[in-house]
């Protein structure tokens, strides 16, 4: 609106956040002295930016105040009579209408004439009808304002490439406008262009489907492979729809890290896609996710809405447990909200629908899903958020949705009710607090296999720093001589220590070291086989036997046959993926713990190691508590770079070891 608009008038943004206090933002907005002022509105600040309206007015009672954005281009009525201090809402696009009400008032203020425009002729509203849709390539470009080439790599870059979407959800609001509008590809390939050279470091796309056009997607695609500088791309794409060749042309092609892919799934309940008018194939879904996975250079974001119609607490159970085996890096759990505008308000009643007067609208209860249910579901999306979402405890958490609860949700839910049966929902968190309320957790139900659980809790503690963590949260720590004796002989020997190699997109087979980066297990096939127990017996300390027959046996990758026959309790079809951090603490750009280099006291300043109960590897590949007895030396080294992660090693110790 400010590029299409500052030729002709003088404009200035600025930007709040809901948490700034209202004074501040009116005082700020006091000292601006402007003649007319407009207000994005959300549902997300509507409440907000009311209390600033009412405020500002009291002190500057000569200015203007206009209001535009989703939240009062539906219901403007209500909001003009709602806040007597709005003179003006744009409702629709604001770039041209914006354009010709400031040039009605500052002329001859003939506001009949300004199409989408909502104003006051004395104590009436008048709403002109909608203004036919604008042609985009007649906007200018938002993207070129030198003030903001400064913050450009400190923020989110919103852009646009298209307008509308051709689905009809009916929760949307996007499904109200017919046909979808795209900005010229070498316009858009331009601005994007400037702004990677600019410094961008994130650019999100707010068009709503990325992946309409398969041409389109697919040179854009192609456009940001070749020119991204190191700069992250994240799209909303319809997954059923993304066709093969594109995934393919992505698996090939696209660099690591590179895209997000955000996918609203919101439910995989038939009669309820069916209700809110969302075709949605689920099993071409989960397809186009699973093979994006594969290729394990895309993070993926889904997206569920808890509260649709026909949707139960217990078809929701399967709706999250059916998205959560397509092992997203993010899995946001949202509640209905009944926006205004949307097919779903105005039907209501039809579901006995329940919700809040004022925003964000959020459904109170519906014929299917009460309250109490509503409430459950709070609870479960809380510890979501705070520990698959924030990937605090990956590894525990995939073992524990494995081998001890019947299902995701269960875990969360019963999780979610222990923590506020425990009151932690009104006081803050620590890092470590996370390791020990989880840990609480499972020992208040007597979860079994305990000393898995805590050999993976610390895992992911230590995972979970950049730097060698200062303090442990657990007892059991290693005594003084047992570490001195470890680190000497890790030191002496580097070459029995391996790099792990687990599980890979399909979450149940190991995968065979590509030998690049030259691992432990490289290069020593020669030796396989040699299973003496010197070998064994030398790891734990006498530092007797063969150091090469050791690695290579010990490296010996578990197939997927050996991992399914491993787990022999049915858990192999429970496998879940592994998430995309978690196999980059593992194969993707990983040394060979020998290739560091490092001697007693660089391990001593940058690693950690701890004696783990079980044979770690075999428990990551999903093997059954019983089929992983042994133990494990587990080393994680920091690095000392700051873009570079901590990366683990592990080296079995004991008899079993030597049994393999
Ligand atoms: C980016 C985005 C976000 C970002 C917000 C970041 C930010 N601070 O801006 C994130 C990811 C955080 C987000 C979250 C949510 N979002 Co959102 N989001 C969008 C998205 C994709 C793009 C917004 C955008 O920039 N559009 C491009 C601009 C050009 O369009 P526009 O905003 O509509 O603005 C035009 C007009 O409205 C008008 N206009 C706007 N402001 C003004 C001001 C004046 C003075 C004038 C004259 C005109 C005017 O002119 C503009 C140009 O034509 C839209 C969908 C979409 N594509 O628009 C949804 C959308 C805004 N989000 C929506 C919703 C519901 C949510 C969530 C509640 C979803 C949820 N999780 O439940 C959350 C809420 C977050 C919260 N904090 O509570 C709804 C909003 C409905 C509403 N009534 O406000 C939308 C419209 C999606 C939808 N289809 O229903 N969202
Ligand atoms: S939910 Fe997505 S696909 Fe459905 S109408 Fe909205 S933007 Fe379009």
């Amino acid at each position: 609106m400010k590029a299409y608009s500052e030729k002709d008038f003088d404009i200035e943004l600025a930007e709040y956040t809901i948490k700034d206090p209202v004074m501040n933002i009116v005082s700020d907005l006091y000292q601006r002295g402007a003649d007319v002022i407009g207000f994005s509105c959300y549902i997300w600040n509507i409440e907000e930016t009311i209390k600033v309206i009412d405020n500002l007015k009291k002190v500057m009672p000569e200015v203007k105040i206009l209001l535009g954005g989703p939240e009062v281009s539906y219901d403007t009525e209500y909001w003009m009579n709602r806040i007597p201090n709005v003179d003006f809402i744009v409702m629709g696009e604001g770039e041209e209408t914006l354009h010709q009400l400031l040039t009605e008032l500052e002329g001859s203020k003939k506001f009949h004439f300004v199409y989408g425009l909502a104003y006051r002729k004395g104590e009436e509203v008048i709403l002109m009808p909608a203004r036919p849709k604008a042609d985009l390539n007649d906007l200018p470009s938002p993207h070129r304002f030198e003030e903001d080439i400064p913050d450009l790599g400190k923020r989110v870059v919103y852009f646009e490439t298209s307008r509308g979407c051709p689905f009809s959800c009916q929760f949307c609001l996007s499904s109200i406008e017919v046909g979808v509008r795209y900005y010229d590809i070498e316009r858009t390939k331009s601005d994007i262009l400037y702004l990677i050279e600019k410094g961008a470091k994130l650019i999100k796309f707010v068009d709503r489907t990325f992946n309409i056009k398969r041409d389109y997607a697919m040179e854009m695609f192609k456009f940001l492979i070749e020119n991204h500088q190191g700069t992250v791309f994240q799209f909303e794409i319809t997954a059923d729809i993304m066709r093969p060749e594109v995934l393919d042309y992505l698996a090939e092609n696209a660099p690591p890290g590179t895209f997000r892919f955000e996918i609203g799934v919101q439910s995989t309940n038939d009669p309820t896609n069916e209700l809110v008018k969302r075709r949605q194939n689920f099993a071409k879904l989960s397809r186009t996710v699973n093979k994006v996975k594969a290729s394990g250079k895309i993070d993926q974001h889904l997206d569920l809405i808890a509260g649709l119609p026909e949707e139960d607490y217990n078809t929701f159970r399967k709706t999250f447990n059916d998205v959560f085996a397509l092992g997203p890096e993010e899995l946001q759990l949202g509640f209905l909200k009944m926006l205004r505008g949307t097919g779903l308000r105005l039907d209501a009643e039809k579901y006995n629908y329940t919700y809040m007067d004022h925003a964000p609208y959020e459904i109170l209860g519906s014929d299917v899903l009460p309250f109490s249910d509503i409430v459950r579901l709070k609870r479960l999306e809380d510890v979501l958020e705070k520990y698959w979402n924030a990937h605090r405890m990956d590894h525990t958490l995939k073992y524990l949705m494995e081998q001890e609860f019947d299902s995701p949700f269960d875990f969360f839910q019963a999780f979610g009710d222990y923590w506020e049966g425990q009151g932690w929902q009104k006081i803050g968190h620590q890092l470590e607090d996370l390791f020990t309320r989880l840990h609480s957790f499972l020992e208040s139900r007597n979860t079994p296999h305990m000393d898995i659980v805590l050999g993976l809790m610390k895992l992911d503690y230590f995972l979970g720093h950049k730097y060698k963590p200062r303090k442990i949260w657990w007892d059991d720590a290693l005594q003084k001589d047992q570490w001195a004796g470890y680190m000497k002989m890790l030191a002496e020997r580097p070459e029995d220590v391996r790099l792990p190699r687990v599980a890979g997109a399909s979450g149940s087979a190991w995968l065979e070291s590509s030998g690049a980066s030259g691992t432990a297990a490289a290069g020593t096939s020669a030796a396989a086989g040699e299973n003496t127990a010197a070998d064994a017996a030398g790891v734990i300390g006498s530092h007797a036997g063969d150091a090469a027959s050791l690695a290579a046996r010990d490296a010996g990758v578990l197939s997927a046959a050996d991992g399914a026959a491993d787990m022999g309790d049915g858990s192999a079809s429970r496998a879940l993926p592994m998430t995309s951090a978690m196999t980059a603490q593992t194969v993707m750009g990983a040394r060979a713990f020998a290739d560091l280099g490092l001697g007693e006291k660089e391990l001593q300043k940058h690693a950690v190691l701890d004696v783990l109960p079980f044979r770690l590897e075999r428990v990551l590949a999903g093997a059954s508590p019983l089929a992983a007895k042994g133990q494990t030396l587990l080393v994680v080294v920091y690095q000392q770079h700051e873009d570079q992660q901590a990366q683990y090693y592990t080296l079995p110790l004991g008899e079993e070891a030597a049994a393999m």
